[in-house]
């Protein structure tokens, strides 16, 4: 049975590949990090009881920060296959954060990387890197390939700029079967809650049921490549199945705005919007002129409001990959589309939203 152990495992991505990879008979280990609370709620679903005597799951603590910790739990394991998909992978945050992001993002791959060389693993274990589309940040070229040269616009970006080099380098210094995936945006339900699009298709689903009044959004003109975290996780996979260590884009070739996918959202929870003088003006508004389907809007309510405090220090304005080398070597195309992926998003947060509407009004 082969092993792969995985970085970030109770994160979107993360939760995703575990189940992936349990559909394909691999066994699964992962780190989490110590919570005062449970964090485990992407993958409680697959999680197994440690006392099962061939558990196919395995959960152990560990943090990106640590180095004896990473090195003793992959000395355990013995993985074939390790994906580092843990990160702070906000980029907003790593402005506010910018050297817990390096630490985490950047040593947390060169950790990961030196443990398997020192353990002796370098010949059995191939390593998967989450590198990002925010490394072409002030972009050089439309659309961006594993060509474009990079000018990374925040500390995740120049971060995650490191972790892609080290990797590089570990690949030719040691001849290790290292790779770097450099995945464009990708989302689901499991989206974190503060990422756009999330944060879009749960604020709607909210206002829509009289939850919440207004969503408050930073720049809603920046252009986004946005596919869906099940169609990237499969091509991690494949990336390590190949013969040779090679990187790759991973992307639509598609771009929408954010003004574009707020519309989309509001469509599917029945309000239909009117935009006036929004985009980086903060006065400009956001106003419902339907709201058919809805039970907590009315004509002429102002859904969204521009708010300075989510705009970035230094913003990547526009990304859109170029997957067509996966395409041509690893016959991978995304099979969901972004419109799709939006209706899928809204559907699940507004059954939350109507279940918390059910119980604040029989107050439960
Ligand atoms: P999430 O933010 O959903 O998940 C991040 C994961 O990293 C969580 O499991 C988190 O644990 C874990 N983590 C955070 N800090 C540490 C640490 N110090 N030590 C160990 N683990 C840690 O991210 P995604 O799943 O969306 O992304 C996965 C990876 O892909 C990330 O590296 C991200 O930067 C990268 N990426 C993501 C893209 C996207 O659009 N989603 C696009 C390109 C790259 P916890 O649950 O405890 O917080
Ligand atoms: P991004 O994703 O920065 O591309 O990084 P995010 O969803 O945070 O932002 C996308 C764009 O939307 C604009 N925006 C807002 N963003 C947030 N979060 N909140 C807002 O209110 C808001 N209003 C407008 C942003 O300015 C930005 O232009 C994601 C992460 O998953 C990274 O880890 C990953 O590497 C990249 O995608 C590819």
């Amino acid at each position: 049975m082969k092993k792969a152990f995985i970085t970030g495992i109770t994160g979107q991505d993360g939760s995703y590949l575990a189940e992936f990879l349990l559909e394909k008979g691999y066994q699964v280990h992962g780190i989490k990090r110590r919570a005062s609370q449970f964090n485990t709620q992407r993958i409680d679903h697959i999680y197994q009881d440690p006392h099962d005597p061939n558990p196919r799951l395995c959960l152990h603590y560990g943090d990106l920060t640590d180095s004896s910790n990473l090195t003793r739990v992959l000395h355990d394991v013995q993985p074939d296959e390790v994906y580092n998909l843990g990160a702070q992978s906000h980029v907003a945050v790593s402005f506010e954060s910018p050297e817990y992001t390096a630490d985490v993002d950047a040593l947390g791959s060169l950790r990961l990387l030196e443990a398997i060389r020192l353990l002796g693993l370098a010949e059995k274990t191939r390593f998967y890197q989450a590198s990002t589309s925010e490394l072409y940040g002030l972009v050089q070229e439309t659309p961006q390939t594993e060509q474009t040269p990079f000018y990374p616009r925040s500390p995740y970006g120049v971060a995650k700029l490191y972790a892609y080099w080290i990797t590089i380098n570990y690949r030719e210094a040691y001849n290790m079967y290292a790779c770097n995936g450099i995945l464009f945006n990708h989302e689901s339900p499991r989206r974190g809650e503060t990422f756009v699009t999330r944060k879009i298709t749960r604020g709607l689903a909210n206002i829509a049921q009289g939850l919440e009044d207004c969503l408050y959004m930073g720049n809603i003109d920046a252009l986004r490549d946005w596919g869906h975290a099940k169609d990237y996780v499969r091509m991690q996979w494949m990336m390590l199945q190949q013969d040779a260590p090679q990187d790759f884009v991973i992307a639509t070739g598609q771009q929408y705005s954010v003004r574009e996918f707020i519309t989309w959202a509001a469509a599917e929870c029945g309000i239909t919007l009117r935009f006036e003088g929004a985009g980086l003006d903060e006065r400009g508004i956001v106003e419902a002129i339907s709201g058919d389907n809805a039970p907590g809007v009315q004509v002429g309510d102002t859904i969204v409001r521009i708010d300075p405090r989510y705009f970035r220090p230094t913003e990547v304005d526009t990304l859109l990959g170029d997957p067509a080398k996966a395409a041509r070597e690893l016959g991978w195309t995304p099979e969901i589309t972004t419109r799709e992926m939006c209706a899928e998003m809204v559907t699940e947060d507004l059954k939350a939203a109507r279940q918390q509407a059910f119980i604040q009004s029989h107050g439960l």
